[in-house]
């Protein structure tokens, strides 16, 4: 039996779809979405506890489930809506949209078509909840909401193919077609040398990333300097040099896969800077990305060049990607992600200490924080050299130092060396093998790293928040 709250239930559901799918749609024309515009608010207000179970719980599918749960959150508002008194409706559903429109012009690509949108999926909810539609009208109501999505999703395609031609006219960034080798290319399931651009992994408050023009796009250089500098792509381009190095991402428990060693293309900062001549009271560089978020770092090892640090353009050859950060991005190899440097690079600006970056005012330090040694295992395989044996494989960073050592341990036991593969840069992640005898029955092994500056993994749990997890990978395998 249908008891009138229930269709009334359904019909703000279906009200509620249509809304946000009319919405989605009009905001596509230009690029925008309100789902993401959402999403990127909660991630902005969400306090860090929160953030940290939303990270450690949806893995690499972080940005779907931010969307979905936006989407829940709209079609569970239209409900709430729908039980509202008559009179009611029109003026929350109103200040509701108006509410989304007010967020989106605060994120500043492609927002105009993401207000307009807002505004017609409000008018679209309050309209429909007026009507309350039933049966074949709801079912109506929904399928226009589907038509819309799909329409949306239609937009969207077609921007990011636009973006990616753009992309692809660009050209090579550094040497293409050049495959490194470290000795271990023998190892199946061992990751490879070099991290693909389309299988790295992906961290950021973006639920898209933004789409930049690279003909009409420049790098500023701007603040406290005497000769501010505003770049093209090509101009970067001449200056840019090759180097090997492993990306770490903070959240990366032991063993997981948000790290990813690249052969980045890019522009070393301490050669930029040195052009802008920073004035004396210049203590900071803040690296702000096209949509605002910031990443700032202290001056003076960046200018010394004691942590060599680099704009960004290009990843094993091609320009970056999209969801690597296109154009450019601030990379200093040794410090976590999100230390080192903002992808969708716009400005770099010079400045005192009063700058506070995006997830300082959220409570995490002011860093910058750098990546401890880590090794991860990848492999374990019944020794193909001699019988009875198990290859135990994988992978090892200590950024910028390099790796001196890896240890494997077998059931609490002693730890035994493992063989390094030929290194291709000490910030580089290696790659590293050792064949053990184990008895049958379940073994747990576990691995150990120590950087060349004499730091042993540590072994304690701990987790990312707020300076970084520990830990080792400990995996358990029946012989
Ligand atoms: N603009 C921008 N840059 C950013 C971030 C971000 O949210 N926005 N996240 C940082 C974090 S936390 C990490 S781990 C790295 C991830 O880079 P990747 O996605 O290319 O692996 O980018 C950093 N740069
Ligand atoms: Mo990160």
């Amino acid at each position: 039996m249908v008891t009138n709250g229930d269709r009334s239930g359904v019909a703000a559901a279906a009200v509620g779809v249509a809304a946000l799918g009319v919405g989605e749609a009009i905001a596509a024309t230009r690029g925008g979405s309100l789902i993401d515009t959402l999403g990127r608010a909660l991630i902005d207000v969400a306090p860090v506890p929160v953030v940290e179970a939303a990270v450690a719980v949806s893995g690499r599918h972080d940005k779907t489930v931010t969307r979905l749960g936006v989407a829940a959150g709209v079609v569970a508002g239209a409900l709430g809506l729908g039980a509202l008194p008559e009179r009611l409706r029109t003026p929350v559903a109103v200040a509701a949209g108006a509410g989304a429109a007010a967020l989106a012009t605060r994120l500043p690509t492609r927002s105009t078509s993401t207000v307009a949108g807002a505004v017609a999926a409000s008018g679209v909810l309050a309209a429909g909840l007026r009507r309350r539609p039933h049966g074949l009208g709801a079912l109506a109501w929904l399928a226009t909401g589907a038509g819309m999505f799909a329409a949306a999703h239609t937009l969207q395609h077609d921007l990011d193919r636009k973006q990616d031609n753009d992309i692809r006219r660009i050209g090579p960034m550094g040497a293409l077609g050049v495959v490194p080798q470290d000795g271990l290319e023998d190892e199946p399931g061992l990751s490879p040398l070099v991290t693909a651009a389309h299988r790295m992994y992906v961290a950021d408050v973006n639920l898209r990333p933004p789409r930049i023009d690279p003909a009409h796009w420049r790098l500023s250089v701007t603040g406290k300097v005497a000769h501010p500098l505003r770049l093209s792509l090509d101009e970067l381009a001449d200056d840019a040099v090759e180097f090997d190095a492993v990306m770490v991402c903070l959240h990366n428990h032991p063993g997981e896969g948000r790290a990813g060693n690249g052969r980045w293309f890019g522009v070393p900062l301490a050669d930029l800077l040195k052009h802008a001549i920073p004035e004396s009271d210049a203590t900071r560089l803040v690296t702000r990305a096209v949509d605002g978020y910031t990443i700032s770092l202290p001056l003076d090892p960046l200018r010394s060049g004691e942590w060599p640090a680099y704009v960004v353009i290009g990843m094993n050859g091609e320009p970056l990607t999209p969801a690597h950060g296109f154009p450019a991005r601030v990379f200093v190899p040794g410090l976590y992600g999100q230390y080192t440097g903002a992808k969708w690079l716009g400005e770099l600006e010079l400045t005192d200490d009063t700058h506070a970056d995006y997830w300082w005012r959220r409570g995490w330090p002011a860093g910058p924080l750098a990546v401890t040694p880590q090794a991860r295992i990848d492999v374990t395989a019944p020794g193909r050299a001699a019988a009875g044996t198990t290859t135990i494989a994988g992978v090892a960073w200590a950024p910028p130092h390099g790796i001196a050592d890896v240890e494997v341990r077998i059931d609490e036991g002693d730890w035994r060396p493992a063989d390094l593969a030929t290194e291709l840069a000490p910030a580089a992640w290696r790659r590293w093998r050792i064949a053990v005898q184990l008895p049958p029955g379940d073994h747990r092994i576990q691995a150990r790293a120590t950087s060349r500056s004499g730091e042993v993994q540590e072994g304690r749990h701990r987790a990312p928040f707020p300076t970084g997890p520990s830990g080792f990978h400990t995996i358990t395998i029946q012989v």
